[in-house]
């Protein structure tokens, strides 16, 4: 049985300080064109997202920020609400901007060919950034529902040129120490065509913005089969790997929990994010996100049950034995190396996560924790008619 001695020193650092940011919609209701199904107790307002985001935090110990997205989370006074996010232990993180809901950008945002309608996406943006200011987020995230259904509908190059440029506009607007990132989706809701479907589209963007640009990969928004670890491996390479957006997905952009669909993929991905030291958010800039919704299970225990996915398939990742992989590698030792890599991903790491959490004088079982703890009948007793995502309606 594999305990924290098995750890290297920084290893076992590097998984002591791992965090992962909550998206406050998480904790809304979410569902699909066809339903969307309530959960007792769902919150009616940002606060009450917060403070569900905080129980998680509680309970795991690593979820310490809450991502925002603007406007389904919009509120008169941001000092007030980043002050209550700070009273129940947490801080408040990226904000996301929504220009994809609103009538106007039915034929496009940032990347319009209506002057008037481009502005006022780029104003929504800068509206973003002013927000940032107040809750002392430093990072605006960016992805966009821009494209085209039919082949001719719109000129490819020259919507890409009006990105460029309204990209250019915000990020000029953005504070020396704030950042952007760009996300992309290779369909939906566009389906001939989308403006940033790729990670080499959002990569060449993002490069000609500046130094404070990266990409957000989201491990929902690929074509079945893709190889999600080499765009990790290329991203980080680059330089421009700044976030994930973790979630799984059988079909499409199922955001599922992470690590439920396909738990290896998510070894891989850390595994090459530990080969290559971007662990640690403060040295890499990579910030681990949980971009998920939650149709079926309740909200907090899915948060939950997903961080504890995150964290599981970390310490895997670390206990790869790097020597002895890289002297396979070396001696092109096709089974060997392979097997250094199994031997890792096949180790039940639990109890090493029980002692670390002990260590930190967290319950052992978060999950179990949280469920015993009364907090979802105190909610589902207090709340009524709660609200939805924003999504998936
Ligand atoms: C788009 C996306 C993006 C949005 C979120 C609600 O599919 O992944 O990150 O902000 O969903
Ligand atoms: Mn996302
Ligand atoms: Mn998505």
């Amino acid at each position: 049985m594999v305990s924290l001695s098995n750890l290297t020193p920084e290893a076992h650092r590097l998984l002591s300080t791992q965090t992962i940011e909550l998206a406050s919609w998480a904790f809304g209701n979410a569902g699909t064109r066809f339903k969307v199904y309530s959960t007792p107790g769902t919150p009616r307002d940002p606060y009450e997202k917060i403070a569900d985001a905080a129980q998680v935090n509680a309970f795991t110990g690593i979820t310490p920020r809450v991502s925002l997205h603007i406007p389904w989370d919009e509120v008169d006074d941001y000092g007030k609400l980043a002050q209550f996010a700070r009273d129940n232990g947490v801080v408040l993180g990226n904000i996301n901007s929504n220009v994809f809901q609103d009538d106007d950008y039915k034929f496009g945002s940032l990347t319009n060919s209506d002057p008037a309608i481009r502005a006022k996406a780029i104003d929504a943006h800068k509206h973003c950034i002013d927000i940032m200011g107040a809750t002392g987020s430093d990072t605006l995230k960016i992805w966009l529902g821009d494209g085209t259904n039919y082949p001719g509908q719109d000129s490819i190059s020259g919507r890409q040129d009006r990105l460029a440029d309204s990209l250019a506009q915000i990020y000029a607007y953005l504070a020396d120490d704030q950042q952007l990132l760009l996300e992309y989706k290779f369909f939906e809701p566009a389906f001939y065509h989308t403006d940033v479907p790729d990670w080499g589209t959002a990569l060449l963007q993002v490069l000609s913005l500046g130094e404070r640009a990266t990409v957000c990969l989201d491990t929902g928004h690929h074509a079945p089969g893709t190889n999600v670890e080499f765009i990790v491996v290329q991203l980080l390479r680059a330089g421009r790997l700044g976030a994930f957006d973790f979630n799984s997905r059988f079909y499409a952009d199922d955001d599922l929990m992470v690590g439920a669909a396909d738990p290896f993929q998510l070894f891989r991905i850390l595994n090459e994010i530990v080969s290559l030291d971007a662990l640690d958010t403060e040295k890499s800039g990579v910030n681990f996100m949980l971009d998920q919704c939650h149709q079926l299970e309740d909200k907090i225990p899915g948060e939950i049950r997903s961080a504890l996915n995150v964290q599981e398939a970390t310490a895997k990742a670390l206990l790869v034995d790097r020597d002895a992989l890289a002297r396979a590698q070396a001696d092109h030792d096709v089974l060997g190396a392979n097997t250094v890599l199994m031997d890792a991903y096949s180790t039940d790491v639990r109890p090493l996560l029980r002692e670390l959490r002990e260590e930190k004088g967290l319950d052992p079982d978060p999950y179990g924790a949280f469920l015993r703890s009364g907090y979802l009948e105190k909610v589902a007793a207090e709340r009524v008619g709660g609200q939805q995502a924003g999504w998936g309606a």
